[in-house]
């Protein structure tokens, strides 16, 4: 980046697709050859040709996304900031309607379970990132699944034994939790609030729980850390890179700042179809004008695909060796889903698995976590003599978890801890930090009432006999379809707004 210093006005002649320049965070970009290759489209930069496009670029980039795509001499200077008009964003209709609503959040005293978050989120998030977070693959089935799948495993409780004082924390890798779970690796976390990945680390701090750093989180790596408080356990989320080299410099920044496991990613070496962010996309973008402007990008993957072509399909077993010569942290394969890669890992030498299908966002039809940790638990105990859980070999599980019970029928069958994913972002994207907070306390008072219930002082002593798991492989999702069900019962209801 040259020096230069222009004013807003020099920038501002440069808005045509000929010559089409832009800000960001008070520097300038010369982007007219770039248009045809942007991810997202032409049209979105353009919108911004000559301007600041600082407040549209930030929920969707990682920060350094322009500066790694740009040559360097089309990173032409910095612009005196105070000879830049101010743009105003562009808000649709639709959007304007949800950040009205936005003002008749329930208070949070009236939110009582971890659904409640997503029941407001639908209702008031902006559209596309509702979309981005709440989409996944094909049908939608794996998604549905992986929530449906708790409810094929029943309680077997235990009575009369002595639950005056109860204990659901732990261990996870060996570092302590006051949960069985983690906050689980989301990309773009600006999409649904302007502080993104931080209401995280700030609310993970405040309980005692790890937070997992996507390697795609829209903060950059070194604020999240920065943001952890003394003491604080982070883990990593990683994308390979084709470049290895690139990889192996995160991963080694990474354990310098303190990161305490490697998590990488093995159910993603293509994204798979989340339709409803594509549509969004291609709302967003007119296929029309793309045609005209031969713009050759496949926008197929909606807003994840416009930053995840770097991800390697390349990625293999063999690769696990070269992981092992670069780091020294522990290493854990995210997204296996049977059991003859679990027992791959483990004879590898790996730290563990997580059991998990990407939230139902890569293959639809995968079987849940929950569902795959039932045999992944047989096999290992049989060919390799192990019990679980145990100190060597971790099993963590995700996908569909909102309540205490999800998390304790996961413990029950074998599971160290379990990630949660989504029900964070709607916690944030609705009421920030403090959200992330009421989510994690809804979980502690759910712990607390559920293991006096079970009759289990400790996690310890949640264990196999305690849960009736022999309905878990039924792929038969119990939807009860009867007079007495559809006329009798009311449904649930989630949170209401205020009136307006
Ligand atoms: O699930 C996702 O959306 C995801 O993992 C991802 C991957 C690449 C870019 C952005 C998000």
């Amino acid at each position: 980046m040259s020096g230069k210093v222009f004013t807003g006005q020099e920038v501002a002649q440069h808005n045509t697709r000929e010559s089409c320049w832009i800000i960001v965070h008070g520097k300038v970009y010369d982007v007219t050859e770039f248009l045809p290759e942007h991810p997202g489209g032409s049209k979105i930069i353009l919108k911004y040709a000559g301007k600041d496009a600082t407040a549209e670029y930030d929920p969707i980039h990682p920060p350094d996304a322009i500066t790694k795509n740009l040559p360097p001499e089309k990173q032409l200077g910095s612009v005196d900031l105070n000879t830049v008009e101010k743009v105003e964003i562009v808000v649709r209709e639709e959007d304007k309607l949800r950040q009205e609503r936005f003002a008749l959040r329930p208070s949070m005293s009236e939110i009582l379970t971890l659904h409640d978050f997503e029941a407001i989120a639908r209702q008031i998030m902006n559209e596309k990132a509702w979309a981005y977070y709440s989409s996944a693959a094909d049908d939608e089935i794996t998604i549905r699944e992986n929530h449906a799948a708790y409810h094929r495993i029943w309680f077997r409780p235990r009575i009369l034994k002595n639950v005056t004082h109860v204990d659901w924390s732990t261990k996870i890798l060996g570092l302590p939790s006051s949960m069985p779970i983690y906050i689980t690796a989301t990309a773009l976390g600006k999409l649904g609030h302007p502080d993104g990945e931080l209401n995280l680390t700030r609310a993970a701090a405040k309980h005692g729980i790890i937070q997992m750093i996507p390697t795609l989180a829209s903060c950059s790596f070194d604020e999240i850390v920065d943001a952890a408080a003394p003491g604080q356990n982070q883990f990593l989320q990683l994308y390979v890179n084709k470049e290895r080299e690139i990889t192996k410099k995160f991963v080694q920044h990474a354990e310098k700042r303190g990161i305490k496991g490697l998590f990488i990613t093995v159910d993603a070496p293509q994204l798979g179809r989340r339709e409803k962010d594509m549509r969004q996309k291609f709302e967003a973008e007119e296929p029309d004008e793309m045609e005209r402007n031969n713009e050759k990008v496949d926008r197929s993957q909606g807003a994840a695909r416009a930053i995840s072509s770097f991800i390697d399909p390349g990625l293999c077993w063999e690769d696990m060796a070269w992981f092992k010569s670069i780091t020294k942290m522990p290493l854990i394969l995210k997204g296996v889903q049977c059991w003859e890669d679990a027992l791959q890992a483990y004879d590898e030498g790996l730290a563990g698995v997580v059991l998990s299908n990407h939230g139902g966002r890569q293959l639809d039809f995968a079987r849940s976590g929950i569902e795959v940790l039932v045999e992944v638990v047989a096999k290992l105990e049989e060919k390799r003599g192990l019990r679980f859980p145990n100190d060597k070999f971790a099993l963590f599980v995700d996908g569909g978890v909102r309540r205490a019970t999800d998390v304790i029928k996961a413990v029950a069958l074998g599971a160290t801890a379990v990630g949660i994913g989504r029900p964070f972002l709607y916690a944030f994207s609705t009421y920030g930090q403090e959200g992330v907070e009421k989510a994690l306390q809804i979980l502690h008072d759910e712990f607390e009432m559920n293991m006096r219930l079970l009759g289990a002082p400790t996690l310890k002593d949640v264990v196999r006999d305690m849960v009736d798991a022999s309905s878990v492989h039924q792929h038969i999702v119990a939807v009860p379809d009867d007079r007495l069900f559809h006329q009798n019962y009311e449904g649930i209801a989630g949170a209401q707004l205020r009136a307006a």
